[in-house]
C-alpha cells in the first residue's frame, strides 16, 4: 500500500490519503462510542447557550496519576475503546509513520539522532473535530486559518469516521508548503492569507492568490486516513456537508522531540506493552519539553540525549525539504554549543 507513488505524493504535497485504514467493524465502534458523546456535549452546549459551532476533543476523559518505567509521573488520560486505542498503532498507518518519523531525510527526526532511537517515535496527543450537518439555512461556520510550519517536527494520522464529499469543507491545505521555497510563496501574498484562504459560502480566497500553491479541500471516504506532515500550511474549511462531520487526529513526534505532550495513562492495564510504549515520554530529550508546564516529577523530561545538537544537519534531506527546529533554551543552546555542538 505504501509504495514509491505514495510517497512522491507525501513529498510533493506534503499529504496523501492512505485509502480504506479501517474497516467497517472498526468504523461502527468507533461511531458508537462517538454518538455517546456527541449526546454529551450537545446537551452541555445548549445549556450554555452556545452556538452550532462544536468542536471538542477527548479532553473530557477521567484522569488517572500515574507513573511510567522511566519515573516520570502523568495526569493520565483514559481510551474511550478497544477500538481507539487500537488507533494508537494502527497496523497500516504504523509502519509508514516510522518511515517518515524516523528517516531524517522527511526532515522530522533530526539527522543526529541515534539509528537505534529512529523507529520509536511517540503519539504526542489527539483530538476530535465534530460538526453537526448543516442546512442551508443555519448560520455561518467560520472555519479556522492556517498554520504549520517547514520547521515543524511532527506528523498526523486524520481518521474520516463519515464520508467527506466535495464541498463539504473540513481539511483543507495549501499543498507544496511544506516546502520553504513554497512557504515563501504564501508568506509573499500581500493580505491576510491566514484566514482567507478558501472560497466557500462564508469565506473567501484572497484575489491575488499565487496559483503555484494551490489550496485543496481534501476529500475522503469513511475508513481513510489522511496523513499530513505539520510543516504543511493547513487548517479547517467551514463545514456545510449535509452530514456530520466526524474527524479524529492522532498526532505523532520523533524520539525525544517534545511538541504538546498531552501524557497519556500509560498504565491503562487495558493498553498493550506496544501502545504503552508509544505514549510514553521518551527516557531523554532532543528538543526541549514546553516551558509553560512543569516536569519536576518527570525525570526523563530533564535529562538531554548525550547526541543533542543545536542544529539538525540539513544534508540528506529529501529535495526542498527543511530539517526540524529543535527548540531550545538559551541556556541548554549556549551550554551544548560551549560543548562544540
Ligand atoms: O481538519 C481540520 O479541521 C484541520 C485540523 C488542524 O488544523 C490541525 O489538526 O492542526
Amino acid at each position: 500500500m505504501w509504495d514509491d507513488t505514495m510517497r512522491d505524493t507525501f513529498a510533493r504535497q506534503g499529504y496523501v490519503i492512505v485509502p480504506d485504514v479501517l474497516n467497517q467493524q472498526q468504523l461502527d465502534e468507533l461511531n458508537v462510542v462517538y454518538d455517546q458523546h456527541i449526546v454529551e456535549r450537545v446537551e452541555i452546549g445548549s445549556r450554555a447557550g452556545a452556538n452550532k459551532k462544536i468542536r471538542f476533543s477527548i479532553r473530557g476523559r477521567d484522569r488517572y496519576e500515574t507513573t511510567d518505567r522511566h519515573g516520570n509521573t502523568y495526569e493520565g488520560r483514559r481510551f474511550w475503546s478497544k477500538a481507539y486505542r487500537d488507533l494508537i498503532d494502527n497496523e497500516i498507518m504504523f509502519p509508514i509513520l516510522e518511515e517518515v518519523l524516523g528517516d531524517p531525510a522527511w526532515g522530522h527526526a533530526p539527522a543526529h539522532m541515534p539509528e537505534e532511537l529512529r523507529p520509536l517515535f511517540r503519539l504526542d496527543h489527539d483530538n476530535i473535530h465534530y460538526k453537526p450537518a448543516r442546512k442551508p439555512t443555519d448560520g455561518e461556520d467560520k472555519g479556522g486559518t492556517l498554520h504549520g510550519s517547514p520547521r515543524s517536527w511532527h506528523v498526523t494520522c486524520v481518521y474520516e469516521l463519515k464520508t467527506v464529499g466535495p464541498g463539504d469543507g473540513g481539511f483543507g491545505c495549501v499543498i507544496g508548503t511544506h516546502k520553504p521555497k513554497n512557504e515563501e510563496k504564501l508568506l509573499n501574498i500581500e493580505g491576510d492569507w491566514k484566514a482567507n484562504w478558501c472560497d466557500t459560502e462564508w469565506t473567501s480566497q484572497l484575489p491575488n492568490w499565487d496559483e503555484d500553491v494551490p489550496v485543496h479541500r481534501v476529500e475522503a471516504k469513511a475508513g481513510d486516513c489522511i496523513l499530513f506532515t505539520e510543516k504543511l500550511k493547513h487548517g479547517t474549511i467551514p463545514w456545510s456537508g449535509s452530514d456530520e462531520r466526524r474527524t479524529l487526529f492522532y498526532k505523532y513526534v520523533p524520539f525525544g522531540m517534545h511538541h504538546g505532550n498531552a501524557a497519556y495513562d500509560t498504565k491503562d492495564p487495558e493498553l498493550t506493552e506496544h501502545q504503552k510504549r508509544i505514549l510514553e515520554f521518551s527516557p531523554c530529550w532532543f528538543n526541549e519539553p514546553r516551558e509553560d508546564r512543569d516536569y519536576t516529577g518527570n525525570p526523563a523530561l530533564t535529562e538531554l540525549h548525550p547526541e543533542a545538537r543545536v542544529e539538525s544537519d540539513p544534508r540528506g534531506l529529501l529535495p526542498g525539504m527543511s530539517p526540524p527546529r529543535i527548540r531550545l533554551t538559551d541556556e541548554t543552546r549556549a551550554g551544548l554549543l560551549g560543548a562544540g555542538g
